[in-house]
């Protein structure tokens, strides 16, 4: 499943001359011992990206993830890229959190560099949610407009690729055109991201899932050397 999303972020990491790095085979793709669920993972880096990450879970009806986050090079002090999908297949439910995830919450920071969200939501009215639950302090690493839709299958089939679309381009173009940091220096943008890691590791709820599915063993590895390395 959303292949048409995957097939988006490949044609946009190769227009940005990202290169896959190579990653252990243990995490390139893994399967529970009950074969039920399927995990696949990929990494690339590009001249604006020092890494960017995908993960993409088969867990059938049950559920279906896409996850990808882009950490941009520490002389770029852009939010961090923050994609989090998953689709409930039994229960029909789909929980999208799109969103600039910013180092800092200066305002003008945010002005800059997180408000073209705004536009996307207001163009998409189902995606407009902004409410989190408690898992996450909404004030830590999301941006105000952070995009949360809380839907069902029409949002799945008929908005989510053209919302998915349009918030990769809008990040892009800041990669692009980005000339010179305003807010933080290379060794605090350095500072933010490896402390972002720290914060997700700490509150991510994936760990819960992957625990269930794969095993402790397994996903400590996965969670501490792949999704939230700290370097
Ligand atoms: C919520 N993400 C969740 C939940 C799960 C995952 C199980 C709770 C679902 C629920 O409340 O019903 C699952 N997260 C995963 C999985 C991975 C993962 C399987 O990272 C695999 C790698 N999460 C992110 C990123 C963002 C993010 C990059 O990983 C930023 C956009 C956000 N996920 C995010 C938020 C919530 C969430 C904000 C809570 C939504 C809410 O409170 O309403």
């Amino acid at each position: 499943m959303f292949e048409s999303l995957y097939d988006v972020l490949y044609d946009n990491l190769i227009q940005i001359n990202a290169k896959e790095i190579n990653i252990s085979d243990k995490f390139k793709k893994h399967t529970s011992e009950d074969k039920n669920y399927i995990i696949k993972n990929s990494l690339y880096e590009s001249p604006g990206f020092r890494k960017w990450r995908i993960t993409k879970l088969d867990g059938g009806e049950k559920i279906q993830v896409f996850n990808t986050v882009a950490y941009p090079i520490f002389e770029c002090e852009q939010p961090i890229l923050g994609v989090d999908i998953l689709w409930f297949g039994k229960l029909q439910k789909l929980l999208t959190v799109l969103d600039y995830q910013p180092l800092i919450q200066d305002k003008q920071y945010l002005k800059t560099y997180c408000s073209k969200l705004n536009l996307l939501k207001n163009q998409f009215s189902e995606f407009s949610n902004t409410t989190m639950k408690n898992i996450y302090d909404s004030n830590k690493y999301f941006s105000p407009w952070v995009i949360i839709c809380r839907g069902n299958k029409s949002n799945l089939e008929e908005d989510l690729h053209n919302i998915f679309y349009l918030f990769l381009e809008e990040y892009l173009k800041i990669n692009t055109f980005f000339s010179s940091n305003k807010f933080l220096n290379s060794r605090q943008i350095k500072c933010k991201q490896f402390e972002y890691d720290k914060y997700s590791l700490d509150k991510d709820p994936a760990d819960k899932l992957f625990n269930k599915f794969f095993g402790k063993e397994w996903t400590a590895n996965f969670v501490k050397n792949f999704l939230f390395t700290s370097n």
